[in-house]
């Protein structure tokens, strides 16, 4: 480690310190949470790389940050408006055309802009644990600041062409290999990245920098090759295509034309439809569950979680719960069932060994924090327990029964029913304010989406519990009343009954799957529904058809096929027919035969639907739904109607989910969507008054 000798810290602006240590100028970016760049941070940075450009008592000058991490980037809230200036091109140009050697000292993530300025010094040292990105792409963007055209010089065509249409994060050791760093430290980098300067500057070989350098254009099969791979990726995001195609042109251009090139296509994008989306959800994803009624209140200190259940989505929640760091304890109801819990957390241990995310080690040491058990009374020291038993009331309320006399009384106590009144569970136990839904989706150790469900009775600080275990769990909480289906399972009963409709109606199970995945969704309702298991489906409506009223139309398809025996992948027959090595089913006469028959009996005349049509209808039939839930104040915000579905099933990110969507395009055209769904299907598919108000308000 280098020896350091330190002057007193002076600060030119706000957000920009500057120290001189052992001769080299060290100018940190001090801008909480995440040293974001913005325009003070730019105008610190540049009023200093100014300053310091006289500075004849120096060697050199070190790019650093304080905090918890290097710049991760542009400040995002920035650009809804235009920038002011400096603007950042112009930033990284004079941070690359300092008379004085560069380095950039990387910790944390440097990512975009960030890692963009870091591109633009001579050198460039990150601790083994930071990270590097050019992200943009999750932004609908391209890099706006050279990032592109520096990286291209420095790690090759293929190289950056991954890293820009992926905007995936590479590691210390991955970075060094591509040559993106120059160096990696398991000490202080700015301590390393001053000894690498002064290293290179007395054996007089500093690196020329980025821009300086040759690069070669792709040969035509690789970049047809990458072609097809982010096609095949992006499912109508733009942003990733696009920026491959920028690189194909830019390869034989020089640094300052292939840089003009990659600015003017980062304000196109900027500007448009689905980067306004991917910012709505950034922002979305990092505000939901934060109620201002929260504010200052306590959760309750959880440790331990118990699970009761370990099916799928139990042993799922207890694996995640384990690798966030629980302890965790496992009820089942009988040895047998207890068993077929130990194989699918060894399958989950397995799985994770296979892809390299754990090691036998690391497995030992996780399954010393687990205990499997027939035993309710094991939960008694448990500080949360989640039930994930059958979808049955009567089952849940005996299990909640069970945790009363079991469990402490400042316990908390979840249901994860994806349908069930949470208060009527509630009633089964002394203290209904110690209960609340914690609603996974499957995988629940994989999918980030959790609804948290605050019944009648719930206590602000067993709430702020739900939502601090979920952010622990890493998940995106979004806040439910309690509603049959919540927010998520309501809009998804709305759209596969439109969907269902519209197969009766004339549409083929294919054209309606088709529309969808157009659309960007990564699978269409019936696929889905293939996929999950059509008796699943089946047994809800089961439930829910008592309370229907006879008025309505009812979708009558599912029945039909699950009553002639059709389960969907499990016995490969569902809407489609599976066989064995094939990814996607195949459309099946006997399900147009069911199709027809249904139709005749209820004396439809069939006609064909275009994918346009489709799409419409499905999309009301969401927003509409998600209107209601707004209206009912089931969800506070409709950024929460987007995330639910964004994160449980499958809306395209790059749309922004079915609120955002439906405002983007007006909410007029959502609503005159919605009145030909109110025509063809009568009773029930009125338009909601959020809707109607929101068509009104917007014009
Ligand atoms: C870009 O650079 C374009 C350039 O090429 C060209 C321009 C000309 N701006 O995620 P967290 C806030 S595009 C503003 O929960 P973590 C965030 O809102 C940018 N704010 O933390 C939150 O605020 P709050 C390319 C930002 O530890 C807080 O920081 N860069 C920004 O889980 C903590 O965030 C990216 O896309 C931002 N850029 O993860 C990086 N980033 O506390 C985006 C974060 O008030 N950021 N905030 O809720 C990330 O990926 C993660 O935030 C990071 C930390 C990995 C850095």
């Amino acid at each position: 480690m280098a020896t350091t000798s330190s002057t007193p810290g002076s600060t030119i602006d706000a957000p920009i310190q500057i120290e001189t240590r052992d001769g080299v100028a060290v100018v940190s970016v001090d801008n909480p949470p995440v040293n974001a760049l913005s325009r003070a941070v730019r105008q610190g940075l540049v009023d200093a790389f100014s300053t310091l450009a006289d500075d004849a008592t120096i060697d050199g000058i070190v790019l650093a940050a304080t905090g918890r991490t290097f710049m991760a980037g542009a400040d995002i809230r920035e650009f809804n408006t235009q920038p002011k200036p400096p603007l950042l091109p112009d930033l990284v140009a004079m941070i690359e055309a300092s008379p004085h050697p560069t380095a950039a000292a990387i910790f944390g993530t440097a990512l975009g802009g960030g890692l963009e300025c870091a591109l633009a010094c001579r050198l460039r040292v990150m601790t083994d644990d930071a990270r590097v990105g050019l992200p943009e792409v999750k932004l609908g963007i391209v890099p706006g600041a050279g990032g592109t055209q520096r990286a291209l010089r420095l790690a090759g065509f293929e190289a950056t062409a991954d890293l820009v249409t992926s905007g995936r994060m590479v590691g210390s050791s991955e970075a060094l290999e591509l040559g993106l760093v120059d160096q990696v430290t398991d000490g202080d980098p700015v301590d390393a990245a001053i000894a690498a300067l002064k290293g290179h500057l007395a054996s007089a070989n500093l690196p020329e920098s980025a821009s300086n350098r040759i690069v070669s254009a792709p040969a035509q099969d690789l970049v047809a090759r990458l072609r097809s791979k982010t096609a095949a990726k992006s499912r109508g995001q733009i942003a990733p295509m696009r920026a491959l195609d920028l690189l194909e042109e830019t390869a034989s251009l020089s640094f300052e034309e292939a840089v003009a090139k990659d600015r003017d296509l980062f304000l196109e994008l900027r500007e448009g439809n689905q980067a306004k989306a991917l910012r709505h959800l950034f922002m979305a994803e990092r505000t939901a569950g934060r109620p201002d009624d929260l504010a200052n209140v306590e959760p309750r200190q959880i440790k331990q979680v118990g699970v009761v259940g370990g099916g799928l989505m139990g042993s799922g929640i207890g694996y995640a719960a384990l690798l966030s760091g629980y302890e965790v304890v496992v009820v089942e109801q009988d040895a047998n069932a207890l068993e077929r819990t130990r194989e699918r957390f060894e399958a989950l241990f397995e799985g994770a060994i296979k892809r390299g995310r754990l090691n036998k080690t690391g497995r030992d040491r996780l399954m010393d924090h687990i205990v499997l058990t027939n035993n309710m009374s094991d939960l008694a020291e448990t500080d949360l327990v989640i039930e994930a038993a059958f979808e049955d009331m009567d089952v849940k309320r005996d299990i909640f029964k069970a945790l009363d006399a079991n469990l402490r009384p400042e316990a908390v106590l979840a249901s994860n029913t994806s349908y069930l009144d949470i208060d009527m569970i509630a009633q089964a136990v002394h203290d209904p304010s110690r209960v609340l839904g914690l609603h996974f989706f499957s995988p629940a150790h994989v999918m980030r989406l959790m609804e948290i469900v605050r019944g009648a009775d719930t206590a602000p600080d067993v709430l702020a519990s739900g939502l601090a275990v979920a952010r622990k769990l890493g998940k995106i909480p979004v806040i439910t009343g309690v509603c049959d289906g919540f927010c998520g399972n309501r809009i998804l009963k709305a759209y596969r009954t439109v969907a269902e409709f519209l197969v009766e109606d004339g549409a083929s199970p294919q054209d309606v799957d088709a529309a969808m995945t157009t659309f960007g969704f990564p699978m269409g309702p019936f696929a889905v529904q293939d996929m999950a298991g059509l008796e699943i489906a089946y047994a809800n409506r089961r439930r829910q058809g008592e309370s229907t009223d006879p008025a309505e139309r009812r979708p009558q398809l599912l029945e039909r096929l699950v009553e002639s025996g059709r389960l969907g992948q499990k016995n490969q027959k569902g809407w489609y027919r599976y066989q064995d090595g094939e990814r996607g089913g195949r459309s099946d006469p006997e399900t147009d035969a069911i199709i027809q028959a249904a139709a005749a009996e209820e004396g439809i005349t069939r006609t064909r639907f275009a994918s346009e049509e489709i799409e419409r209808r499905l999309l009301a039939a969401m927003v509409n739904e998600g209107a209601r839930i707004l209206q009912e104040g089931i969800v506070a915000h409709p950024s929460d109607v987007d995330l639910v579905m964004v994160h449980g099933y499958g809306f395209p990110r790059h749309r922004g989910g079915p609120m955002f969507f439906a405002e983007q395009n007006g909410f007029e055209r959502t609503l005159a969507d919605v009145a030909v769904l109110h025509r063809a299907y009568g009773k029930g598919w009125e338009p909601a008054d959020w809707l109607t108000d929101a068509a009104k308000n917007s014009t």
